[in-house]
């Protein structure tokens, strides 16, 4: 957003109006024009989707926290949701400690890159104790050590025509953020939990984690990412696995 008249006025003028039905097509318009669309606003969430995104986007600040907490409040029982992929070429890499496996980062990037996990670990950490939870209602706290995603892409030097990350998982579970959550300073690759290496179950050997949205953005196995300025060609074209499964893309909490 250029600057904060325009988030005014488009607060003021836009989604005030939202209460009548003119006013959800005359608000759309203005989020569109402001880059306020969500990738899945066509799906079945439609206009209400848009009008969360943008009401997120216009009314929280892109780079406010997400509550961080003490080490004493880390959870005593932390649910791991699914398993790890059981194809061939992860259950390999997996047996070998993931000494071959590597982190792509492709596309509109000045110098595209294949990270080891040692790379990966010589660029300045970051940990924090977040909260993660699921859309099904159960969450927990954890410590969390990694990468900040914006040291890896500031690397890689993402170029001005970027507007989405796109991050692709071995067990085809895919998802991307916008800018504001891809630079956010709490948006990490982690390879550690709770002073630990990251368990399988939770994500082993990478795994993003996006501290101010559900869980389900928090992509786990991670072996690909790539920047783009469109979601159109992938999947359904509805910027990740979970709209077309009736989930919203943006998951701000
Ligand atoms: N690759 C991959 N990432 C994933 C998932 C998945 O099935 N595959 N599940 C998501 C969902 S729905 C949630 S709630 C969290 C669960 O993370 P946890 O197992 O560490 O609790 O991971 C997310 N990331
Ligand atoms: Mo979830």
């Amino acid at each position: 957003m250029s600057n904060g008249l325009s988030r005014r006025r488009l607060i003021t003028s836009g989604l005030a109006a939202a209460a009548g039905a003119s006013g959800l097509v005359y608000s759309a318009r203005l989020a569109s024009r402001h880059g306020l669309i969500p990738p899945d606003n066509g799906g079945i969430w439609g206009v209400g989707e848009t009008l969360t995104y943008a009401a997120q986007r216009i009314l929280t600040s892109h780079h406010s926290l997400a509550r961080e907490f003490h080490r004493s409040q880390i959870s005593r029982v932390i649910p791991v949701n699914g398993e790890p992929p059981k194809t061939e070429p992860f259950a390999h890499l997996s047996r070998d400690g993931f000494v071959d496996w590597r982190l792509k980062v492709d596309g509109l990037v000045a110098r595209p890159a294949s990270f080891s996990l040692d790379q990966l670990k010589r660029f300045r950490s970051r940990t924090q104790i977040t909260h993660q939870a699921c859309e099904e209602g159960w969450s927990f706290i954890a410590e969390w050590t990694g990468v900040p995603l914006s040291t890896v892409l500031n690397f890689v030097g993402v170029g001005s025509r970027a507007r989405y990350i796109v991050f692709f998982a071995f067990d085809d579970f895919w998802d991307s953020l916008d800018l504001a959550d891809a630079f956010h300073p709490q948006t990490l690759l982690t390879y550690g939990m709770n002073g630990e290496e990251l368990p399988a179950g939770h994500g082993a050997p990478l795994r993003l984690r996006v501290a101010r949205q559900l869980g389900y953005k928090s992509v786990k196995y991670l072996s690909h990412i790539l920047v783009t300025n469109t979601l159109k060609h992938i999947g359904k074209g509805l910027g990740s696995g979970a709209p077309e499964v009736g989930y919203s893309w943006y998951a701000g909490i």
